[in-house]
């Protein structure tokens, strides 16, 4: 799997973000052309327990049918547990190091605001960088300050050439503003999660620019 490739057009969701079944949602967006999901199940809407972890595999499956990474959310011991390909982490979240170490070979993804925390990221272990919120947001109650594009740009001047994506109200008509700056791929949950049907818009408008640049 060539990472670069892979972040493109990364679909990122659980059910709290899906107007419709999640596991009709990530096909629709599948068959529309995303190239990466993370499995997000979040917050006082955000199914628990059993019925998290079986909504988990039959999202997995069918990223699996397809040949999609499957990567969870802050989870640790599902992503061990079912055997996904990868764990995405928050700055809030458990130490990178201890992570690393946990997951083996297992892809790893680090949220960043910034220059320093890029760096950190990198130097403890991180296979590639979410960088936001790009644009305003709904979907993340406790986002942080909008930084726009601009961030990515002082992260690659600042000699960080990892793979990277940005996140936080992106959409087909700005998503080039992001891959301008130097991101790989653009990360996205109600883009898609609410229309899904609108995916193939979405990943033509990144491979535009992705061909342009
Ligand atoms: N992380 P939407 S912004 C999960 O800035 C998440 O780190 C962010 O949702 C960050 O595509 C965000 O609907 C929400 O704006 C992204």
């Amino acid at each position: 799997m060539n990472l670069r490739e892979s972040l493109e057009l990364y679909f990122i969701m659980g059910s709290q973000n899906c107007l419709k079944h999640p596991v009709l949602v990530l096909e629709e967006a599948i068959v529309g052309g995303i190239t990466m999901f993370q499995f997000r199940e979040k917050g006082t809407k955000g199914l628990k327990g059993h019925a998290r972890v079986k909504l988990a595999i039959e999202l997995q499956h069918m990223c699996r049918k397809y040949s999609v990474p499957f990567i969870v959310n802050d989870d640790v011991e599902l992503a061990l547990f079912i055997d996904a390909d990868g764990v995405h982490i928050g700055q809030e979240d458990a130490p990178i190091e201890g992570v690393r170490r946990k997951i083996g070979g297992k892809l790893l993804g680090v949220s960043c605001h910034n220059r320093k925390e890029a760096g950190l990221a990198m130097e403890s272990g991180a296979d590639y960088l979410g960088v936001g919120p790009m644009f305003p947001t709904d979907t993340k109650q406790d986002c942080r300050k909008v930084r726009g594009p601009g961030v990515i740009q002082s992260i690659r001047a600042g000699g960080i050439g990892i793979p990277l994506v940005g996140i936080g109200g992106i959409h087909e008509k700005n998503a080039s503003q992001v891959l301008k700056a130097g991101a790989d791929g653009v990360a996205v949950i109600s883009a898609i999660s609410r229309n899904p049907c609108r995916t193939g818009m979405l990943a033509r408008a990144v491979r535009d620019t992705l061909l342009e640049s």
